[in-house]
């Protein structure tokens, strides 16, 4: 997790625009606006401590670690378009494809795993559900123009994917390999 910034940096063209045409009052607007993105950004970057996929997070099932990259990437992707300040289309864009990705990752995790009887299927299609479930009130959000610049939806994100593949999906493992699903 990053550490929280000391300081905030206040860029070389920030401090020209306040000295130049400080006295002016739409400059100091301008002004208190970069310091006040800046400021927003250096909270976000303290707060979300990003993540790709290594090996750590392996389930030893190719195509369940391909899927899991995909996830990944994507969930970048909404980051940074949040940190970007991108507009509400491109948050609709990605949170729509990550729903898509992740009920198509899901479908095939679950066929897999019920075709080989694995005990636990139940309570992990459960937590598919919840995840699908909590997308879909993103998306919502996300139309309605309530998701801009929103930390905790990316956070939320993250903190899900990581524990449910380290936490529930690595524990189906031995079980697929053991049925010849690697
Ligand atoms: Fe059980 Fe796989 O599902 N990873 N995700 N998310």
């Amino acid at each position: 997790m990053a550490k929280p910034p000391q300081r905030l940096f206040i860029s070389s063209e920030m401090l020209l625009v306040c000295g130049r045409k400080g006295a002016i009052k739409g400059a100091a607007a301008n002004c208190r606006q970069m310091i006040r993105a800046a400021y927003k950004n250096a909270r976000l970057e303290a707060t979300v401590s990003w993540l790709d996929w290594d090996m750590s997070y392996s389930v030893k099932v190719k195509k369940c670690d391909d899927d899991h990259r995909k996830l990944f990437s994507l969930i970048k992707a909404l980051h940074e378009a949040m940190k970007a300040g991108k507009g509400a289309q491109v948050l609709q864009q990605i949170l729509k494809e990550l729903a898509d990705y992740t009920k198509y990752h899901f479908s095939g995790e679950e066929e897999m795993l019920a075709k080989t009887n694995y005990p636990g299927l139940g309570s992990h299609r459960a937590q598919h559900q919840q995840f699908v479930k909590k997308v879909e009130e993103f998306r919502q959000d996300a139309a309605a123009g309530k998701l801009a610049q929103t930390i905790a939806v990316s956070t939320f994100l993250n903190d899900w994917l990581v524990n449910h593949i380290k936490r529930t999906d690595q524990q189906y493992s031995e079980h697929l390999n053991a049925n010849g699903i690697s």
